[in-house]
């Protein structure tokens, strides 16, 4: 902390002539959610924090439903040396959500609006110099407030100043930095060919002086190795107290080095101001500059600098397990990479403008963008409501318009999901009408801003509510949003769509601006059905949508939805909390999809055993006794691949779309696979070590003895329990010899068109869901042949059926879904002995609770351990089971 202090003041003084200075102002700030009121004494308890930093990390993924939406206030002390009480102060911050008002020694220096963009502040007038102390206070709201978009949307609004905030010193005379946050500069470059380009420089300078100035402003391009490129300079004379807008054109820039994904070549600009009388340096500020031309076709798709590409990439959420959406540049940044290394060429910076360093990461590696305000599923109609729509797309542009990235601007997104009205068909009809109102403004905007652009809407699915009020027109270009095969039923219904636009829309540019499935890194499936959240079905639909993408050339792109898991607070399903769309988790770790991105878009030879998150595994013995055949796949761009298994190779498939499945014997423990393919000669290779537990066909086998098994009811799933190391399998009717179920069948959802079987419901007192959310109803006995010895029996309930009913955010067609609470009371008994009398889970416990019940049990003979289940009102039920050897090391002897 001393030596912080010490180094900060070392950094003033050094930079005490310097132009602008930037400091950082992250570190050790007061925080409280009490109230506090700056000028007066209330008691107040604060807590030490650093930024970024959101008061939502925690609330947002335990059991209660909801999160802190209300005030927190930040403050911290600042003392301004001497040597800078003649430069204009301003407190820069990156992004605060939503609301927040900033006050120096008790006043208020000004406010902002809106979670996503950047502000800045000028506190001068507010500020103590020499060496007195100066208090910065700040109030963050993030409540609902309906006149600040995101009204709703599948994400949650952590609260907090969860961005940098910097000190910002500049002298007198300096480029605005009162235009939007911007950086009082935009460069485009109007006309771009491989052989010249024009650049067109605009800008504000400000003279807060008491003297006419008479300026010069140089802006000098470098190229990447540093070297002077290009340069103009020209003059203004700003009166006293004003600030004029200047102009510099560059007509004739030769042999301009092209940006584009495979290059992204970069120069940068560096624009001084310079006293014209004295010389004097006043301020330099530096920017990017690419040089390409791009344009949108609706029959060929998407061109840059005169050459097709189809746009591949994804959209990215700004939150990180057990952080929320106070991450650092360094993690956002890595996540670009992961987008680029992926095999994109585009990232769709949804649904709201995100940290600096993201267009920073996409201008240098080489990602086409699209960015958007947080306008999503509905609005108000209200003026302060359109306003700050308003207000928001420009600072979005304005900030980020010199980002050579950037192709699009995008402004709303499914904002037909949720049409107010719905029972006064009227009155619909205007809020519709508004709607379009508000985007027809909103596009007019863009298109004024930034003629050299695109614009978008991203709409749902449901074509004819968009096309009748025309938002699927309105912008120059289409954003689809498709999710048949997961929220819809069919797969087919996606090809089918794109062809309806086409159709339909002949002269309308379109790309799909999302899609995807949920992938539960836990949950594993060799029967995937939709919705089972299974890595695997989300890996199939992920083919079949990558094929039906490739084969037309009239869909100018496709966004994955998402790069990663991400927190929506009111999602329930498998991992409660959670939108598991990514193709990668939450921290990062690449699911199976991720690899099939890579098999079917990267140009360099890749070979990945693509199950790897699938590496504890187990399975029932072949009645042998030796194996179990399973199937694995792997991603791969090479023709065919060649499996080895500790040692020995044991079969080749070929790569089909990016994947080749190989069925492998696994014996018990570790099994070393090795997979290899070639290119011209030259070996690609991957290697895993799968844990294997091989379960005996029979459990009294002698060549695999018994001695644990983990059971999932009414599921057709495996899960994996990565906390205990440990997997639960699919149930199995019962047969003689093994083991399994007796009577009943799997619990579904009355009346839903999503599930298959179980509920989504979160289950309350665990993080393992899926071990409660699937269920025998109506079951009679479980039943494990078991040789004699002791074990320990653990039985697991949850009551599926009652409780909270939430429908999920996406399901626009259950309706009538039928959850109401049941009535149960049974007996359940273990090898005749009772373990639990007139249990009645719904009274004892309420629904959906995890609840645990554990016995020993001691086999005699041939006995086996029958569980037998007596009802006395309804049906019984049984959600999972778990039977474990306990003396399976004295019974070897
Ligand atoms: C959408 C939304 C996005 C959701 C996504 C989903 O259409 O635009 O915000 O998160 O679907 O996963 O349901």
């Amino acid at each position: 902390m001393k030596y912080l202090l010490f180094f900060s003041l070392l950094l003033l003084t050094e930079f005490v002539n310097a132009q602008r200075i930037i400091l950082p102002l992250n570190n050790d700030w007061q925080f409280t959610k009490d109230k506090y009121i700056v000028d007066g004494n209330a008691a107040v308890s604060w807590q030490t924090v650093q930024l970024p930093h959101t008061w939502n990390v925690k609330d947002i993924m335990d059991d209660e439903p909801g999160y802190y939406r209300g005030e927190g206030w930040y403050k911290k002390t600042i003392d301004i040396t001497a040597a800078l009480k003649n430069k204009k102060v301003l407190l820069y911050f990156e992004g605060a959500n939503q609301q927040t008002e900033v006050y120096v020694n008790g006043k208020k220096a000004g406010g902002h609006t809106g979670g996503y963009t950047s502000f800045c502040i000028p506190i001068s007038s507010f500020l103590k110099t020499g060496l007195a102390k100066n208090e910065i206070a700040v109030k963050v709201d993030n409540s609902y407030n309906e006149n600040i978009p995101p009204l709703s949307a599948d994400f949650t609004f952590y609260g907090g100043i969860y961005r940098n905030v910097s000190l910002v010193f500049t002298n007198d005379v300096h480029f605005t930095l009162a235009d939007n946050a911007s950086a009082g500069l935009y460069i485009s470059t109007p006309v771009v060919t491989a052989k010249k380009a024009t650049i067109a420089i605009k800008g504000t300078v400000v003279n807060a002086s008491a003297e006419k100035k008479y300026l010069r402003i140089i802006s000098t391009i470098f190229d990447r190795h540093n070297k002077k490129a290009g340069e103009i300079k020209t003059l203004s004379a700003v009166n006293p107290n004003e600030q004029q807008n200047f102009e510099q054109n560059i007509s004739t820039f030769n042999a301009p080095h092209l940006w584009s994904p495979e290059d992204p070549y970069l120069y940068t600009v560096v624009t001084k101001i310079t006293d014209a009388v004295s010389g004097k340096l006043l301020d330099e500020i530096k920017n990017p500059l690419g040089f390409r031309w791009f344009s949108f076709d609706a029959d060929k798709g998407f061109f840059l600098n005169g050459k097709s590409y189809k746009l591949i990439g994804t959209s990215r959420h700004q939150d990180f397990e057990g952080m929320g959406n106070a991450v650092s540049k360094k993690i956002a940044v890595e996540d670009i990479a992961l987008v680029k290394k992926m095999g994109s060429n585009f990232f769709r910076v949804a649904h709201y403008p995100q940290d600096p360093s993201v267009l920073d990461a996409c201008d240098s590696l080489g990602l086409l963008t699209s960015v958007e305000i947080p306008v999503v599923n509905e609005i108000t109609e209200s003026e302060s409501f359109y306003q700050n729509c308003k207000k928001m797309q420009v600072e979005m542009i304005r900030q980020n318009y010199n980002h050579p990235s950037v192709i699009i601007w995008c402004y709303m997104n499914e904002i037909l999901l949720r049409p107010h009205f719905a029972t006064d068909k009227e009155r619909q009809k205007i809020y519709f009408s508004s709607v379009t109102n508000l985007a027809r403004s909103l596009d007019s905007i863009t298109r004024k801003e930034d003629p050299y652009r695109y614009t978008m809407i991203a709409n749902h699915a449901d074509f004819n509510r968009y096309n009748d009020n025309h938002l699927t027109t309105l912008a120059m270009i289409t954003g689809w949003n498709l999710y048949s095969g997961w929220y819809s039923s069919k797969q087919e219904d996606f090809p089918a769509f794109l062809d309806r636009h086409h159709e339909k829309l002949p002269q309308q540019p379109f790309m799909i601006s999302e899609y995807g499935a949920d992938a539960d890194n836990r949950i594993r499936s060799s029967t995937p059905l939709r919705f089972d959240k299974s890595v695997e079905y989300a890996t199939q639909f992920h083919q079949f949508y990558i094929t039906e993408i490739m084969k037309r050339n009239f869909v100018a792109g496709a966004v994955v939805w998402n790069l990663a898991d991400f927190n929506s607070e009111t999602r329930t399903e498998t991992m409660p909390h959670i939108n598991n769309k990514g193709l990668l988790t939450w921290n990062r770790i690449p699911k199976d999809p991720y690899y099939l991105y890579q098999a079917s878009f990267l140009k360099q030879p890749f070979i990945k055993i693509s199950t790897a998150a699938w590496n504890i595994r187990g399975g029932i013995a072949d009645s042998l006794g030796e194996f179990c055949y399973q199937p694995v796949q792997v991603a791969s761009n090479l023709k065919e691949v060649v499996i080895n298994l500790n040692g020995k190779i044991i079969g080749a498939a070929m790569v089909k779309n990016g994947l080749a499945t190989l069925n492998v014997p696994f014996v018990n423990g570790p099994n070393t696979l090795q997979v290899t393919g070639n290119k011209e000669e030259v070996i690609f290779k991957d290697t895993l070590v799968i844990n294997f537990q091989l379960q005996p066909y029979k459990l009294n086998s002698k060549t695999i003895p018994f001695t644990q098994l983990n059971i999932l009811l009414g599921a057709k799933r495996y899960f994996i329990d990565e906390k205990n190391q440990q997997l639960w399998l699919p149930d199995q009717p019962y047969h003689s010899g093994s083991w399994g179920h007796i009577g009943g069948k799997p619990f579904v959802i009355k009346n839903n068109t999503q599930l298959p079987y179980g509920t989504d419901k979160n289950i309350a007192g665990t993080d393992d869901d899926p071990v409660y959310q699937t269920q025998q109803v109506g079951i009679q006995q479980y039943r494990f042949d078991v040789p004699a010895g002791t074990y320990e029996l653990t039985l697991h309930f949850a009551e599926l059926q009652g409780g909270v009913i939430k429908m999920p955010p996406y399901n626009l067609t259950d309706t009538g879904r039928d959850e109401n609470a049941v009535q149960r009371i049974f007996n359940v008994s273990v090898n005749d002995e009772v373990l639990l009398h007139n249990f009645n889970i719904q009274q004892q416990y309420g629904a959906a609770t995890a609840i645990v019940k554990k016995t020993k049990v001691t086999v005699v003979n041939n006995a086996g351990i029958t569980i037998a289940f007596n009802s006395i009102e309804g049906e019984s039920v049984l959600n999972a089971i778990q039977l474990k050897k306990l003396d399976s090391f004295l019974s070897k002897f």
